[in-house]
């Protein structure tokens, strides 16, 4: 075991596991590595060492920074899958996938990809606000979760529950990792400021704040981008752990409505994580829609609590909350 200091942009200073004379090579999480493209946009440039086993100063100046913040986001949503779900690594064999940091010039994106198993950020505008936060490190990674388990399609309604389950785990890791700096919420990318103002990529109390992303299902939503689409079962996951009006979380203020106007009780967060991992790991297919997310959501809480359980109510009640009806 062995372990440098990460001092991120997004998380202040945070422990990283690294090898030896020193690399990021997280030996203890399936030797996750995490690499430096340095602007470039093909194969994984230069795996990050250096002659200490410091990473980073805090400033997107120092190219170390980014790899330390993707470092850290790599290895919590490592532990969270681990500690929480029982699943070590993303096949869950206990073999990490990599990071590669400084892609491409003033990139405001980060992907994962399913050819190399790893996943890529760019710097965000002026190259100064890279995409390496905690929570979409997460949602990258859950894609690879989601490809290698359920293997949702990316487009049409199963696209939509796709993006959703990549934000869902984001919330679940940023509410696990809880740091001072980046305590958890039910936001998405509120801390690399994509629009310049503040205010965060997706809401999930109310996912039509952002403007675009859908509150409830409708007809159709199937043709809306992925990333809208994701709203109603974003909106289902906050509404299935808090409940629905007006709630503070971690000192974040959240009002949440339903779609039918009748109330919902929440069951908090872990229930509800511990919900859509089974469905997504044991129900879920490629063309899972959102009637069979329901479907699947309700079979889980039956296993789990039992069909007369308040558990199996809140479920049911959370999807009448974004018009998924029976
Ligand atoms: N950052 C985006 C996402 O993970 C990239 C994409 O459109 N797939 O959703
Ligand atoms: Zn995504």
């Amino acid at each position: 075991v062995h372990n440098g200091t990460g001092n991120t942009q997004y998380n202040g200073q945070v422990t990283l596991g690294t090898a030896p004379s020193y690399t990021l090579t997280d030996t203890t999480r399936g030797n996750h590595k995490t690499y430096n493209l340095n602007r470039g946009s093909s194969g994984t440039g230069t795996l990050f060492s250096g002659p200490d086993d410091i990473w980073g100063d805090g400033t997107p100046q120092n190219a170390e920074t980014a790899g330390a913040d993707a470092h850290y986001g790599a290895a919590e949503t490592w532990d969270y899958y681990k500690n929480v779900h029982g699943r070590s690594g993303i096949r869950g064999d206990g073999v990490g996938a990599y990071s590669r940091v400084h892609y491409g010039n003033n990139y405001v994106n980060a992907f994962w990809q399913d050819s190399c198993f790893c996943m890529t950020y760019g710097d965000g505008s002026g190259n100064v606000k890279p995409l390496t936060s905690l929570d979409v490190a997460a949602h990258e990674m859950t894609h690879g979760l989601t490809s290698v388990t359920a293997k949702l399609v990316y487009s049409g309604e199963s696209g939509g529950l796709n993006e959703a389950t990549s934000d869902i785990f984001a919330a679940g890791v940023e509410f696990y990792s809880n740091t001072a700096q980046d305590p958890g919420d039910y936001m998405v990318g509120e801390k690399i400021d994509i629009n310049g103002n503040g205010t965060p990529l997706r809401y999930m109390d109310k996912p039509s704040k952002d403007g675009a992303s859908k509150d409830a299902w409708y007809s159709g939503i199937g043709n809306v981008d992925v990333h809208y689409s994701s709203g109603p079962a974003n909106h289902w996951f906050y509404l299935l752990s808090e409940g629905s009006g007006a709630k503070t979380v971690n000192g974040v203020n959240y009002d949440s409505p339903t779609s039918d106007g009748l109330p919902v009780t929440g069951i908090g967060r872990d229930k509800a994580l511990q919900i859509w991992f089974k469905a997504l790991t044991t129900k879920f297919t490629s063309t899972t829609n959102y009637a069979a997310a329901r479907t699947g959501t309700l079979a889980v809480a039956s296993e789990l609590y039992g069909a007369t359980s308040p558990e199996y109510a809140a479920v049911a009640h959370a999807w009448a909350g974004i018009n998924v009806g029976a």
